[in-house]
């Protein structure tokens, strides 16, 4: 079971992505636990204050360190986390192969950031990991939070009904999928390609290792620079 605890201070924002189709059943089925914490509930004063201006002036808010410093620690108080993860345009780069590495842990801990983002000493103290979904700006880190916890919880072995399904994706070996096709044959004259009515089990899976190859090429040639 992985365990995630998503602390936002815009709850509503990650309810429906996790309520449907394949997380929902990974719930479900104990295979993962989705724990989302409304920062509010840790606010300063009669306001439940949680962010505040920035030291130098500027504009945009932060978030104040005292709220996330308490409710970190009051999860940590619970049980120790694998990583503190930190939702930033500033962060690491996320990609297949973190997912793959973060699917084989207990408990992840998401900080999503709003506003100007979270004070930086916040970082220095709790954050073990900070990670960006792509070069470009979200107006907070929930969406990036859901984007992260979906692709990782796809890996968990159970999750997907067929488990060698997740092997065969886009990007597992750096390869992007090949093109994948259902009835009927013959759709406005466009026939499937021959080789897949074969029957023909290893040919298959070679033409479709040529096309990942082929598709690659053309598209995302980055990708087999990168081995
Ligand atoms: Cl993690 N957060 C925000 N606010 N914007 C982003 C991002 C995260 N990743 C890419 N853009």
């Amino acid at each position: 079971m992985l365990r995630f605890d998503i602390i936002s201070a815009v709850p509503d924002l990650l309810k429906s992505p996790f309520e449907h189709s394949i997380m929902k059943r990974a719930a479900e089925r104990d295979l993962i636990h989705i724990n989302i914490i409304d920062l509010h509930e840790y606010g300063v004063g009669k306001q439940k204050q949680i962010d505040d201006y920035q030291f130098g002036g500027g504009a945009g808010m932060v978030m104040m360190p005292e709220p996330l410093d308490a409710v970190i620690s009051a999860l940590k108080a619970e049980r120790s986390y694998d990583e503190v993860i930190y939702m930033t345009p500033d962060g690491q780069q996320f990609k297949q192969n973190l997912a793959n590495r973060l699917s084989l842990r207990q408990n992840l801990m998401i900080i999503c950031g709003h506003y100007k983002g979270i004070d930086d000493r916040i970082r220095q103290e709790h954050v073990t990991m900070e990670i960006s979904i792509g070069d470009y700006v979200l107006s907070g880190g929930e969406l990036a939070a859901a984007v992260v916890v979906d692709a990782v919880s796809r890996l968990i072995p159970g999750v997907l009904n067929n488990e060698s399904s997740a092997l065969l994706d886009s990007f597992q070996d750096n390869l992007l999928a090949p093109p994948v096709y259902t009835r009927p044959a013959n759709y406005k004259g466009m026939q499937v390609p021959e080789i897949l009515l074969s029957g023909h089990e290893a040919k298959i899976d070679d033409w479709r290792f040529q096309q990942s190859l082929e598709r690659t090429k053309a598209r995302r040639p980055d990708l087999l620079e990168d081995q």
